[in-house]
């Protein structure tokens, strides 16, 4: 091999390292891209879920003005939930159930505040109602859970 042979074999080899550099600097940065905006996650990759139920003398999370159901929440299956439920009436009582999910319910009185907490294990529409027979009742008894495959 000549010098200026031996020369050129080293360009290449140097070329050729830095294009596979690029290569998988570029590899590395459409994965984390393509991660970031979350190209990877299925239906169930996000894993729980959060609200916040506000009791007033308006309902839950003011529904004397909204349409029915109200409030809504959305779930996929397979999610933890977690639901603040706090009472910030300054003068009533109200109570909090979810049909299926918190059959037990809880009763808050004003200034009380619970966390409910479960895996949403099935999929349907479940109701949300007071169950303490308030001056604004009538609009806390059409909230909706719904789970969704
Ligand atoms: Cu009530």
């Amino acid at each position: 091999m000549s010098e200026k042979e031996i020369e050129s074999g080293q360009t290449k080899r140097l070329r050729s390292t830095i294009l596979i550099g690029i290569i998988i600097a570029a590899s590395a940065a459409a994965l984390f891209g393509a991660y970031s905006f979350g190209l990877f996650n299925t239906k169930h990759a996000a894993t729980s879920a959060h609200f916040t139920i506000t009791m007033t003398n308006q309902g839950f999370n003011d529904s004397r003005t909204h349409n029915s159901p109200w409030p809504i929440m959305n779930v996929v299956v397979g999610q933890s939930v977690t639901i603040l439920v706090e009472n910030n009436d300054t003068v009533e009582s109200h109570g909090f159930v979810i049909t299926h999910y918190f059959d037990a319910g809880v009763k808050l009185r004003p200034g009380e505040w619970h966390n409910v907490g479960f895996v949403a294990n099935q999929t349907g529409s479940f109701i949300i109602y007071c169950t303490i027979v308030c001056s604004i009742h009538q609009f806390m008894l059409d909230g909706q859970l719904n789970v969704s495959p």
